[in-house]
Formats: structure tokens, C-alpha cells, sequence
């Protein structure tokens, strides 16, 4: 796969956060953000919600507010371990099959063997942080059927 094929553009950041509603509210009233989408997923132990800037769609880079939804959360982890706070860089990719299968060429770890359920229908998978500079580095293909 070349290079510019790789990513697109940045998809979102995410941040950990102890009380989604909370974080919305903060987000929203006090920030001047808007709140453009919110669902749980128990696969990865989150209620979430993505919020965006004045009229911008998902085509623009958005802020994902992650919640634990239980204590064996990985989200829950991160917090007990290091405090609310910016938890992922998300790179949004058109193709996640042949994405993963070019970076673990490159020796880079995914941390599933196949991609996983994301925000709205997305495919998803994450590179492991000890292999990306100690960030962890999500790799999201938009559903394209789904606004988020
Ligand atoms: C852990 N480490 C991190 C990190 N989490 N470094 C940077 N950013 C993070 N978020 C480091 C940690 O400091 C340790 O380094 C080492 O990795 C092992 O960490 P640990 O605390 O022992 O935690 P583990 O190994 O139990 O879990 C870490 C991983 C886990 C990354 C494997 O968090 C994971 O599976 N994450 C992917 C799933 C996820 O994050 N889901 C929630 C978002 P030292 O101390 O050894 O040097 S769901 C989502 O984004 C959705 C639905 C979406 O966008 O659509």
C-alpha cells in the first residue's frame, strides 16, 4: 500500500472522562461545542459521545468524550491510572483491512487480529501504544452508510 493511502486525515481525539454528562455539559455549555452523536458500546466497556464545532458534519474531525461503563473498563483503567484526559488519536482510513496488513508488515502490533465495532457502525482497530511513541493510535473506517 503507498503511503498516501494510508490515512486520510485525523478522525477524532478522545478524551477519558469519569462522567460522560457531565463532560457534555462542560463541552457544550461552557466550550460553545455541540453534541452531535452519543450511543454505549459494551464491547469496549463505553457510553460516548462525539462532539463537534458550529455546523461541521463527521467529515471534520471531532472530539470523542469516552465514559467507562463498568469498573473492568479499559476507559475506568486509564483513569485510575492516570486521571481524566486525552485517552487516543483516532486516523481515519478508507480500507482498515489492507491498513492493518501494511503496518504489521511495518512491525507495527494491532491489539484485535480483526477490526471491531466503532461509533456509529465504524470498523475499528488500535495500534499498541508501545509501538507508536506512547500514543494509542485508533484506526477508524467510517460506516458509510452512518453519519455519526
Ligand atoms: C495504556 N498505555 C497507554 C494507554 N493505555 N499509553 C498511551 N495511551 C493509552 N491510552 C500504556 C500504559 O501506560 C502501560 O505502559 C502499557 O501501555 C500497558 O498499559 P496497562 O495500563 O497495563 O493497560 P493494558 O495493557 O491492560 O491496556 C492497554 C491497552 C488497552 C492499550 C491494550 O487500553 C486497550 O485495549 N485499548 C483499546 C481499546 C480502547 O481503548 N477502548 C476504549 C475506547 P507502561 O506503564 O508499561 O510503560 S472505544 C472507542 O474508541 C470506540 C468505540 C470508537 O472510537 O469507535
Amino acid at each position: 500500500m503507498d503511503n498516501s493511502d494510508l490515512f486520510v486525515c485525523i478522525d477524532h481525539v478522545g478524551l477519558a472522562v469519569p462522567d460522560l454528562d457531565e463532560a457534555i455539559k462542560f463541552h457544550t455549555e461552557v466550550m460553545g461545542w455541540r453534541e452531535l452523536h452519543r450511543e454505549k458500546n459494551e464491547e469496549q466497556g463505553v457510553e460516548e459521545a462525539m462532539i463537534g464545532t458550529g455546523d461541521q458534519g463527521p467529515e471534520n474531525a471531532q472530539i470523542q468524550l469516552l465514559a467507562p461503563l463498568n469498573e473492568s473498563s479499559t476507559i475506568a483503567k486509564f483513569i485510575g491510572k492516570n486521571g481524566p484526559g486525552m485517552q487516543q488519536l483516532a486516523y481515519r482510513v478508507r480500507d482498515l483491512d489492507q491498513v492493518m496488513e501494511t503496518l504489521k508488515e511495518r512491525g507495527v502490533r494491532l491489539l484485535y487480529p480483526e477490526p471491531r465495532r466503532g461509533t456509529a457502525d465504524s470498523r475499528i482497530n488500535f495500534c499498541h501504544p508501545k509501538d507508536t511513541g506512547g500514543v494509542l493510535l485508533e484506526l477508524v473506517e467510517p460506516n458509510k452508510n452512518a453519519a455519526h
